[in-house]
């Protein structure tokens, strides 16, 4: 049972999340949050690593202690400190820092003050309102708990995509080990590269449904088999995670992955397509009476319903039928249109890796560009620089780009908007650079009204190129802060300013819809990574994911263009 990097950084989070809720040393706090983020982007798995000996306190961000119980985890099983500290904080607690506007310090407080240790005594305190008399609260964040707590409750846990990849991919890998198995593949909503899915999909062809079924329901990570039939079975893993197998013979393989993938809405409006033309659609082929036209390949039944074939990101009953059938479809955009990227730190703030260190990484993946874009001043936590340490970095990229061959290292800032939509560094510095980003990090609250307002107001900075993070969301962490989004995206256009799609798998910022807004109103994005790693420079796939869930087109991206023409792009009028 070889443990994942994913699993060994959720416990780190966790413990990070214990400490802090006990009030531990914020150095020690840090240390396992770096530690968490360093497994996460790590391409290889450490249990591998360690069978092959090799020190893992000289990862980044690991250091011997740390290193020490990574080799607990994967030899014993076990992860004695957090065991520990499990004993001694409220288990409700963790649940509580999930809602939004409540990280673990307030917690900490809800807790020693009000002796709060779950969602209900939480919703009890707040609704007496015992909350807004505790330092540091007041009114509107106790209104704000209440209101998440709403939020909360119906919620069904969803996964984020990228966190059950992994998962996926050895399961399949793990079916098709199996004899007699041909085609195995992960459907549904995975398939469609949702932000998050509820379950996972598999769909196997051959011609014996039983050792499959076996061997699915034996998979050494499932938890509890819920459903097993001779087609059909369900089972949840260790994580929480639900999958679904379907088998079904080889005939059928085209409409069987076509049905599986859905999405519902979109296989309905299809489905009366098929009625219209007299044919019957299911997942096992196509009908006509009782004559099967269509079933072994996805094109097939598109052919045979008459339309065009629509990319599974695009399945979501948004017009993607109508434009199949007058041939309207977009191009979508690809990774490998991708020419650089547009977002990424360096060790000079909160980034992990030297700029030399990022331009080689970026140069590997083909890119011709990178755009460094470290963090200001205001951002203390992320050691942001002011404008003598930016002219530093500038002349430092100078001297880089006169030696670096195939890739120019671009000059940038994520500069943060103040609370009165002014930038936190002055133009005589913004003015150097080849673009600048600008993002929130504070200040969430605004109304919908004042927090477009303050981001317009940004962009009416002549410098300002391009908006990080719209809408500053976490996926299922935090909500984004309100903003009306036609409006920004209306004035970014009026402006020649842009907006980002935020490829972090946590951010996914933009939304699909958003994406297809601005493309629908003409506006161009930057895909970027936000990258503060040299590995986390190939979260792109996940962004482009993302903009073709929103119909992008390589024309409809920024970072698809040469530097020359991106340059044109950038300058203001
Ligand atoms: P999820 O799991 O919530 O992220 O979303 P999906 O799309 O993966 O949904 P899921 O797992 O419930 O079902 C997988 C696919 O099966 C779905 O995308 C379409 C198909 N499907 C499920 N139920 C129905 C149904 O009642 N009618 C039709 N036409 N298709 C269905
Ligand atoms: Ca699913
Ligand atoms: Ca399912």
């Amino acid at each position: 049972m070889p443990v994942r990097n994913a699993e060994i950084a959720d416990l780190f989070d966790r413990m990070a999340t214990l400490l802090e809720i006990q009030g531990a040393n914020p150095f020690r706090v840090r240390a396992y949050r770096n530690a968490a983020q360093t497994l996460r982007g790590l391409p290889r798995r450490v249990a591998d690593m360690l069978a092959e000996e090799e020190d893992l306190s000289r990862l980044p961000g690991i250091g011997k202690d740390l290193a020490g119980k990574i080799a607990e985890l994967v030899d014993t099983g076990h992860f004695v400190a957090l065991e520990e500290l499990e004993k001694e904080v409220p288990a409700g607690l963790v649940e509580l820092t999930r809602l939004a506007g409540l990280g673990p310090k307030r917690v900490r407080v809800l807790h020693e003050e009000l002796g709060i240790r779950d969602l209900t005594e939480l919703e009890r305190a707040a609704r007496k309102g015992r909350i807004r008399e505790l330092a540091g609260f007041g009114v509107k964040t106790e209104q704000r708990i209440l209101q998440a707590l709403r939020r909360h409750a119906p919620e069904e846990r969803r996964h984020k995509l990228a966190d059950v990849e992994e998962t996926a991919s050895d399961y399949v890998d793990h079916l098709r080990a199996v004899a007699g198995v041909k085609d195995v593949i992960v459907a549904g909503s995975y398939r469609r590269r949702k932000e998050t899915v509820g379950d996972l999909d598999i769909l196997v062809t051959c011609k014996k449904g039983a050792p499959v079924m076996r061997s699915f329901v034996e998979y050494d990570e499932v938890d509890e088999v819920v459903s097993r039939g001779t087609t059909r079975a369900t089972v949840l893993l260790r994580s929480g995670l639900q999958v679904d197998l379907r088998v079904v013979p080889q005939v059928s393989y085209g409409a069987a992955l076509y049905y599986f993938t859905g999405s519902k809405a979109h296989n309905v409006a299809v489905r009366a397509i098929a009625v219209k033309k007299k044919l019957k659609i299911n997942e096992y082929g196509v009908y006509k009476g009782d004559q099967r036209v269509a079933g072994k390949t996805e094109s097939e039944i598109f052919k045979a319903v008459g339309l065009r074939y629509i990319e599974p990101e695009l399945r979501e009953n948004r017009g993607e039928i109508e434009a199949a059938k007058k041939n309207r479809l977009p191009h979508l955009v690809c990774v490998s249109d991708i020419r650089g990227d547009l977002h990424a730190h360096s060790d000079a703030t909160d980034g992990h890796d030297s700029l030399r260190k990022m331009a080689g990484a970026a140069k590997k993946l083909g890119y011709s560009y990178l755009a460094i874009t470290d963090h200001s001043k205001r951002v203390t936590i992320a050691h942001g620089m002011d404008e003598k340490r930016l002219r530093r970095q500038l002349d430092a990229i100078d001297r880089l780009n006169a030696m670096l061959h195939g890739i120019r290292v671009l000059k940038g800032v994520e500069v943060d908007i103040l609370a009165d939509g002014t930038l936190d560094l002055s133009d005589s510095v913004l003015r150097h650079l080849d673009l600048t980003v600008g993002a929130i990090h504070s200040g969430f609250n605004l109304s919908r009204h004042k927090q477009s307002e303050r981001i317009i107001r940004a962009m009416d900075n002549p410098y300002f190129n391009i908006l990080a993070h719209p809408t500053g969301r976490l996926i299922n962490q935090r909500p984004g802060y309100e903003i009306d989004m036609e409006g920004v995206m209306e004035a970014a256009l009026e402006r020649g300013c842009y907006l980002e799609l935020n490829a972090q798998p946590d951010r996914l910022d933009l939304q699909d819809v958003h994406c297809r807004m601005a493309k629908d109103m003409g506006l161009k994005l930057a895909i970027s990574t936000d990258a503060h790693r040299k590995s986390n420079l190939e979260y792109m796939r996940f962004g482009v994911d993302q903009g073709r869930r929103g119909w992008l087109e390589p024309e409809d991206v920024l970072n698809t263009r040469p530097w020359r023409e991106l340059k044109r792009l950038l300058a203001r009028r």
